[in-house]
This record gives structure tokens, sequence and C-alpha cells, in this order.
């Protein structure tokens, strides 16, 4: 099932995330549903709470993206750590539509994660992967990647969405 995908300046997309506690058949759903939510929004990643679930909880699937393997990758319960190096990329948002600007990050991290079964898992990423990863973190503490931008492009950037809600 499609879910709807909140957009800024929606204030639920501002909220922390829970961490999930039961590993269930509603967790599988909402996963799935994730994943065709994404897809049909020609998404690389998306988390929890941009579709109103304010879990964290979070999927990347970069096969869109040329050269990158076919993988579908769910992450529950994450922790980022270990990061090293920096990168800058251009980024987008489902929740932000329109908007693609370059943010640093770092640019191999480590990951500690639960799959959908509860299982731990720990995942070593590094550039694209691992660009998409953080974005996608920061949606569980309520951060935008538009947060990360210099004062100056978030202000204009700003100024574009609020011109973009208004139309
Ligand atoms: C690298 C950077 C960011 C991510 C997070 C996941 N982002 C997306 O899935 C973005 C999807 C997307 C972006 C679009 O471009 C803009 O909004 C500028 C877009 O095109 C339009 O809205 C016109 C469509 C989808 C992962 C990895
Ligand atoms: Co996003």
């Amino acid at each position: 099932m499609r879910l709807e995908i909140l957009e800024y300046p929606d204030k639920r997309l501002r909220k922390v995330s829970e961490s999930v506690t039961r590993f269930d058949a509603d967790l599988s759903k909402l996963l799935d549903d994730m994943h065709e939510t994404m897809l049909g929004a020609h998404g690389i990643g998306l988390a929890a709470p941009q579709v109103n679930r304010p879990l964290r909880v979070f999927i990347v699937d970069l096969s869109l993206q040329e050269d990158e393997a076919k993988v579908r990758h769910e992450f529950v319960n994450p922790k980022i750590s270990e990061g090293t190096g920096k990168i800058s990329f251009e980024e987008g948002c489902l929740s932000v539509p329109g908007v693609g600007e370059s943010v640093n990050r770092k640019k191999r991290i480590r990951v500690d994660y639960q799959d959908r079964t509860g299982k731990a898992q720990v995942l070593y990423a590094e550039d694209l992967l691992a660009v998409a990863i953080q974005h996608e973190y920061d949606h569980l503490d309520g951060i935008l990647f538009v947060d990360r931008l210099s004062a100056i492009k978030r202000a204009l950037v700003k100024r574009k969405l609020e011109r973009q809600v208004q139309l």
C-alpha cells in the first residue's frame, strides 16, 4: 500500500522518533509499504517519520542509481559510529520536493542496526550509501538536509520553499 509522504514544513517531520520494540507483522508491513511508497515516488531512501510513523526505521535502495548493487537495505534502531573522511554530495529528499543542495557528510561510517526480525547487524558503508544512511538517520531525529546548509544557503532555500507552499 502506498503511503502519504509528509512534506516541509510539516511539524511531524521535526519529531524525534521512538525505538522499535516489536518485530512483528506490523513492522514488516510498514517496511513493505515504505518500499512501495519510495519506489512509486522514484526515491532512493525513505524514513518512517516521512510517512507519519515516528519510529527509528529507514530504508535505502540505490538500485535506481547506475552501477549500484540491487540491495534493499532496511535499518531498524540504527546507530552510526566510526565516521571518517569527508564527502560533499548534492542531496534531495522526497519531503523537500524541488530542492537539491550539496551537503557535507562523513565519507565512511559504521552502522549497527537490527533487521526486520530483530537480528543485530553491522554494515560498513562509504560514498553514496554512507551519504544516504546519514541523510535518513537525520530524519529519525527530526533533522532535514536543508538544516545542514550554511546559514545563507538555508535562508535562500527556505524562501524558495515558502514560495512553493504558497503556490
Ligand atoms: C543521496 C542523497 C539523498 C538521499 C536521500 C533520499 N532522497 C531521495 O530519495 C530523493 C528523491 C528525489 C529527489 C528529486 O530531486 C529534487 O527534489 C531536486 C526528485 O525530483 C524532483 O522532485 C523534481 C525526485 C526524487 C539518498 C542519497
Ligand atoms: Co529525506
